[in-house]
């Protein structure tokens, strides 16, 4: 093995493909980063300009050149700006995501979506006493009306403790609509509006909160109505997954829409004989990246594996259909699934590649969609050449699918003995780890060695996104792995039988980690800025994981980045990050690439917020 996979990657499946790959002349995202060095220095820092056209400007940071932008930016309000378009990104992605399921949920109480059905009554009826409704139809309403509401407030935020609802009103930042802060940080950010950096950015996280607390929150609930709420469950992770003698197809994306259908549909009768009739001895789904983690936890569908994976998978010669929805799907994908037999086949009316095969998802039809789709990848299977299927035989047992509401039940119906065990000591804190891939980081070495580390120093970690799959595929999400743990933290794993590292689901399931943190902090009397808690994102690269920073810390928890944020270029915006923001939501970013020193930094802040609360 040459020596470079090992500085690509610490996951041993994921060696093995990029041998294979560097052997056969196949081009990765890591062989793309290396393409693209030296990487512009300008945007690195943040500081190129383009949002109108009397630029592009970009800013000098060594003083030398330009210190302002045609119109008279500084380096300070173009850094704020360029970060509040990647948090309305972010946010927009999200929300937009939890817009589709309300649509879904409301066709569903239209009776107009047949495959689908509530399974989670008594959650939905919940939610109806939340938003003090009498009907579904009139739920869907009130959740649809989340996203354009001109005057606040969203109803999740009032699920935070009183005290950061307090602060968000004082600081102006508790949020209107979803869609109306995404717009205004359009709108802010043009040309000649706002110029003021700390204004700017309070923006960001009126519309972060907006994220986190509205549209990834009721894509969470209403996923958890349509589809059932995540109770613990076993299954496997990592391309050894992959079986050699069936039709492999892998759900891709973030939405469970259609996913949900593919898995139900791939285990009909007529598509098992089908597969039989060319010759496979089955139909095989695995999950990839988050719609890997919503059928991961609902079904125990198998996963091939996290963001960088999803090449890797395709070059195992073994996919026969690779079906993608939305957010962090490569349009490498394309090019690399024609060196394969493998269907490269969208299916969002949103989002659409070169190479792929276009089969429209939508609501009303979706179980007949879902067939088509199978069907396409079982009729493919003929066509697989046996002579390039390389699967490493590699993989690893989980345990996932703590919904808050599977977290309480474990506990024997309330958070008393989690409360105990933190006050006793025996678990020091919280570390809430998630977030992408990227190939700027050694895949896999952020979230592992970080996971590992906090573990050991008693701290029970909730994970979700790619973080949680690198954790199953490391054996962390096994009630074993409480032997990697300190002595206080593994006898409570031990006693309650759970692993010492918590599958908490998909990117916007940070939403749970929001619900439980609010609901300690209540329990306790106190904010969630005052918790023993810290949050990281080791190996984060999507606009998504700017959003989820700024509503996380916005929530008060304070987070380490493990790669850098192109702000350095404003000394006043990265100091207002990592230091001022403390003053104002009562927590703050650090950014920090060495996993064990990222760890230390968590620790350290969850020992200080002990001693604050006399524990
Ligand atoms: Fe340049 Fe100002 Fe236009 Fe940005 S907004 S491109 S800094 S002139
Ligand atoms: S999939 S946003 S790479 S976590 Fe949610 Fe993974 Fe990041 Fe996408």
């Amino acid at each position: 093995m040459s020596k470079d996979v090992r500085e690509r990657s610490i996951d041993p499946a994921s060696q093995d493909m990029l041998d294979l790959c560097q052997r056969a002349g196949l081009e990765t995202a890591w062989d793309r980063l290396e393409k693209q060095q030296p990487q512009c220095g300008f945007g690195e820092l943040g500081l190129c300009c383009r949002n109108c056209n009397m630029g592009p400007c970009r800013i000098d940071p060594f003083g030398e050149g330009a210190s302002k932008g045609v119109c008279g930016a500084t380096a300070d309000i173009i850094v704020a700006r360029n970060l509040l378009r990647m948090i309305a990104a972010g946010a927009a992605a999200h929300s937009d995501h939890g817009r589709g399921v309300a649509h879904t949920f409301k066709l569903v109480s239209e009776g107009k979506a047949p495959s689908y059905q509530v399974k989670d009554q008594a959650k939905m009826e919940r939610l109806m006493e939340e938003y003090g409704v009498e009907s579904q139809m009139a739920l869907a309403e009130a959740i649809m009306a989340e996203f354009g509401r001109q005057e606040g407030p969203i109803r999740f935020t009032r699920r935070a403790p009183a005290k950061r609802v307090e602060l968000w009103e004082k600081l102006g930042i508790d949020p209107r609509g979803i869609d109306r802060e995404i717009v205004e940080i359009m709108h802010r950010t043009h040309i000649g509006v706002d110029n003021d950096p700390v204004h700017l950015i309070l923006q960001g996280l009126r519309a972060s909160i907006a994220d986190g607390w509205g549209g990834s929150m009721i894509a969470t609930e209403l996923q958890d109505v349509l589809f059932g709420t995540p109770t613990p469950t076993f299954s496997e992770a990592n391309l050894g997954v992959l079986e050699p003698n069936q039709v492999n197809i892998i759900v891709h994306g973030h939405e469970p829409l259609l996913s949900e259908m593919i898995v139900a549909a791939a285990a009909e009768q007529e598509m098992v004989d089908l597969a039989k009739k060319e010759g496979a001895v089955g139909i095989n789904v695995a999950g990839m990246c988050c719609t890997g983690n919503e059928v991961l936890m609902r079904h125990g569908v198998p996963v091939a594996g996290n963001f960088l994976q999803q090449e890797l998978a395709v070059a195992t010669g073994a996919v026969e259909a690779m079906v993608v929805d939305i957010q962090c799907i490569m349009p490498a994908l394309g090019a690399l699934a024609g060196c394969f037999h493998t269907k490269f086949i969208s299916t969002s009316p949103k989002a659409k590649f070169p190479g792929a095969t276009h089969m429209e998802f939508h609501e009303e039809t979706a179980m007949q969609t879902a067939r088509a789709i199978v069907e396409t990848a079982v009729l493919n299977y003929a066509s697989r050449n046996p002579a390039k299927v390389h699967i490493p035989n590699i993989k690893t047992k989980c345990m996932v699918g703590f919904s808050v509401e599977a977290i309480v039940s474990a506990l024997g119906g309330s958070l008393d003995p989690l409360l105990g065990a933190i006050k006793s000591g025996a678990i020091r804190g919280l570390g809430a780890v998630v977030g992408c891939n990227n190939p700027k980081i050694v895949h896999d070495w952020g979230h592992v060695n970080l996971v590992k580390e906090l573990i050991k120093n008693d701290v029970l970690v909730v994970t979700t996104g790619c973080n949680a799959l690198a954790c199953a595929k490391a054996g962390l999400l096994l009630p074993e792995a409480a032997d990697m743990a300190g002595e206080g933290l593994k006898g409570v794993c031990k006693a309650l039988g759970v692993p010492p590292v918590l599958h908490m689901g998909s990117c916007v399931d940070i939403s749970r980690i929001l619900v439980a943190a609010a609901a300690i902090a209540n329990a306790l009397g106190v904010d969630i800025s005052d918790l023993p808690a810290a949050g990281a994102a080791p190996e984060w690269m999507s606009e998504k994981a700017v959003s989820i920073g700024a509503y996380v810390v916005s929530s008060g928890v304070f987070t380490v980045l493990g790669t850098v944020p192109p702000v350095l270029g404003s000394s006043a915006v990265a100091s207002l990050l990592t230091s001022g923001a403390r003053d104002v939501v009562g927590a703050a970013f650090a950014v920090e690439c060495d996993p064990l020193k990222a760890a230390a930094l968590m620790i350290d802040h969850i020992e200080s917020q002990r001693r604050k609360l006399g524990l």
